[in-house]
């Protein structure tokens, strides 16, 4: 049988019994959901996953986004990507420098994320001591905690997010070293500015989720450029105070998956080049996330939203995805 273990921490919790290169239950994947609902981020130890596998276990949670940037793609995988340190040859075998700051992934897209999967293979340690952790913030908490008159200043608001303005700043701290190439006019077009909600409702928990972050979101619309930016640069303080944050500290075999609409993460950048790191990613939408359906799935608690609609339909989506069990 599978058990969840919280944390005890702001966010993070331990499923264990669960093997995830074999098909979940409907009842597993619903089990999941809560817990990602509850905890924000889950960590499944001891884990063998061919990439196949990974790619089946991560379509559970929404369609999977193939990066724009189309490079370090698992080999008959293009919905994979490899987050690596290692140079073989001359060449780099991943993206070495994925999300070494605080952002939410798919923001700057129009539908935005739901789930990150991640399996690692290799682990960075020092002196015996795990690097290269990857670090997360908590929005709901940081939601709850703003001052009353910042609620209502960006209550109904939207803000507008640009994927170029990570992928740049990354470029630029990296200098002549990056692995980043620069943005292509297409790639420029397949992802122009969007906006969301600042505020949202959570579909799986009810609660109020500040959607926000330091790397992608670049205006508050319809604010003047220095409201806007004084604004942002108070939630972008606020939003990953020390309290707010929780630190996974990897292990080889983890598979550890985060829920992109209720929190900020960063990859800890305190590793060497000759420390390997390697990690299998992919990225599932908020495609099914806000359909009833899934909230249906991820049982009903006191918080969830109450829904009206036929849950059969999406029931079936999911179903289908699922083995006949
Ligand atoms: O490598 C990590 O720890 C996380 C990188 C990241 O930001 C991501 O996979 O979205
Ligand atoms: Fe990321």
């Amino acid at each position: 049988m599978y058990r969840v273990k919280p944390s005890g921490e702001i966010l993070g919790c331990t499923i264990e019994g669960l093997n995830l290169s074999q098909p979940l239950s409907r009842g597993a994947l619903g089990f999941v959901l809560r817990a990602l609902a509850d905890h924000g981020v889950v960590c499944f130890p001891k884990q063998k996953l061919e990439p196949a596998a990974q790619v089946a276990f991560s379509r559970l949670f929404g369609e999977l986004e193939v990066h724009v940037s189309r490079s370090f793609q698992e080999p008959g995988h293009p919905e994979m990507m490899i987050l690596s340190n290692i140079v073989e040859d001359g060449k780099p075998l991943g993206l070495a420098d994925a999300g070494q700051d605080w952002h939410t992934d798919m923001s700057f897209s129009q539908t935005i994320a739901f789930v990150n999967v991640l399996y690692a293979l290799k682990v960075p340690r020092r002196d015996g001591q795990a690097l290269g952790a990857t670090l997360f913030a908590n929005m709901v908490a940081a939601y709850e905690a703003l001052p009353q008159d910042v609620k209502s200043r960006i209550e109904g608001r939207t803000a507008t997010h640009d994927f170029a303005n990570f992928w740049e700043m990354m470029r630029q701290r990296k200098g002549e070293a990056t692995t980043r190439a620069p943005l292509t006019p297409e790639q420029r077009r397949q992802k122009p500015p969007v906006s969301h909600p600042m505020v949202m409702v959570h579909p799986l928990s009810g609660r109020k989720i500040l959607y926000a972050n330091p790397g992608y979101t670049v205006h508050i619309d319809g604010l003047p450029a220095k409201e806007s930016d004084e604004l942002l640069d108070f939630l972008f303080r606020h939003q990953v105070r020390p309290e707010f944050q929780y630190a996974h500290q990897w292990n080889e075999g983890d598979v550890l998956i985060w829920d992109d609409l209720q929190t900020l993460h960063n990859a800890a950048a305190d590793y060497r080049d000759d420390e390997p790191r390697l990690i299998k990613r992919c990225q599932a939408m908020a495609d099914l996330v806000f359909t009833p359906e899934f909230a249906h799935l991820a049982q009903a608690h006191p918080g969830t939203p109450q829904h009206t609609a036929d849950p059969e339909p999406i029931l079936n989506r999911v179903d289908s995805r699922l083995p006949h069990v």
